[in-house]
């Protein structure tokens, strides 16, 4: 057997969360077409009877950005880059930009094997012009291996996975085989539900929230839960809750409806919206939300 662990990063909006999901088969984590969708470090499994494969997707590193929130997600991405097997580094086919040379800087440092994904090769027309751009993005440092790909349309994911399992260290399973992502039931509804929350927001307020278990009860095959989205402030709410708590109900349903699906359990969802002053620029406040301090 062999078995070990990947980091996927790169900057915010390159297809990390995606590609995790492509590999391991399932939403593990959430996507949306906003930049700083992924705020922690999530682990989703790829067993093989081979091998197994732990990856880690992360929040993509950004700059700019001055809050604490920022610092926190950027730091948890940096903390993945150690004790790990693989590096993947994930770019955009035919797009590089500064914040994508900053992670570069960064990884060139490593001990670690750091292998290139350039993803989204659906969105290059003229499949001639990938091969240059492959050559381009090779030059700029010794990867490890170079693999394009495109994680939504699952274009060509076994020549990374079979790239992945030959760095694979020798042992046993670092997880059980039931055992297909890293966290529970609570942090896997609560992310749901931001995704549901950043894909019906426009502009910067989901930045401004973020989504709180306050309670999580078990009954047969029902999920009873409280769960509470946060903004910074008074007039946020009322855009979150939307004209007589229609967009508080939409993103409720939308979390419901999916969370069904995969959980094959019903739920019963209790949704609020509640002021915290300036959270996402008080570390106090993002710890108690389960945010940074990992
Ligand atoms: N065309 C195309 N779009 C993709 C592909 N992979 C991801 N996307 C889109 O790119 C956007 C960002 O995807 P995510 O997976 O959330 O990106 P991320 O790198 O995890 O972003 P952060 O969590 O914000 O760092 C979404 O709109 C995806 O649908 C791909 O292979 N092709
Ligand atoms: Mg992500």
């Amino acid at each position: 057997m062999h078995s070990g662990l990947v980091s996927v990063v790169g900057r915010p909006n390159v297809g990390k969360s995606s590609l995790v999901n492509a590999l391991v088969g399932r939403k593990v984590s959430i996507v949306s077409h906003k930049p700083q969708t992924t705020r922690h470090r999530i682990q989703g499994v790829v067993h093989r009877p081979e091998g197994q494969i732990v990856f880690v997707d992360t929040p993509g590193l950004h700059l700019g950005g001055k809050r604490t929130l920022n610092q926190v997600m950027n730091d948890a991405a940096v903390g993945a880059l150690a004790d790990v097997d693989v590096v993947l580094f994930v770019v955009e086919a035919g797009r590089w930009t500064d914040e994508d040379a900053a992670v570069l800087t960064r990884l060139a440092r490593l001990q670690t094997p750091v292998g290139l994904v350039v993803n989204k090769i659906d969105r290059i027309a003229d499949k001639a012009t990938l091969l240059p751009l492959l050559a381009e993005l090779s030059a700029r440092h010794p990867f490890a291996f170079v693999v394009p790909l495109s994680a939504i349309k699952r274009q060509n994911l076994d020549p990374l996975l079979t790239e992945l399992m030959a760095r694979m260290p020798e042992g046993p399973p670092l997880y059980p085989e039931e055992m297909v992502v890293g966290y529970d039931d609570a942090f896997g509804l609560a992310e749901l539900i931001r995704e549901k929350l950043v894909r019906n927001l426009h502009q910067e307020l989901p930045y401004a929230t973020t989504v709180g278990i306050e309670s999580f009860e078990q009954e047969g095959r029902l999920d009873r839960v409280h769960a509470v989205i946060w903004v910074e402030r008074e007039g946020q709410k009322g855009i979150v809750v939307g004209e007589k708590g229609e967009q508080l109900r939409k993103i409720g349903e939308a979390a419901r409806r999916e969370w069904e699906r995969q959980q094959g359990r019903k739920l019963y969802l209790k949704l609020w919206c509640k002021v915290r002053e300036n959270w996402s620029d008080d570390m106090r406040s993002l710890q108690q939300f389960g945010i940074g301090g990992d």
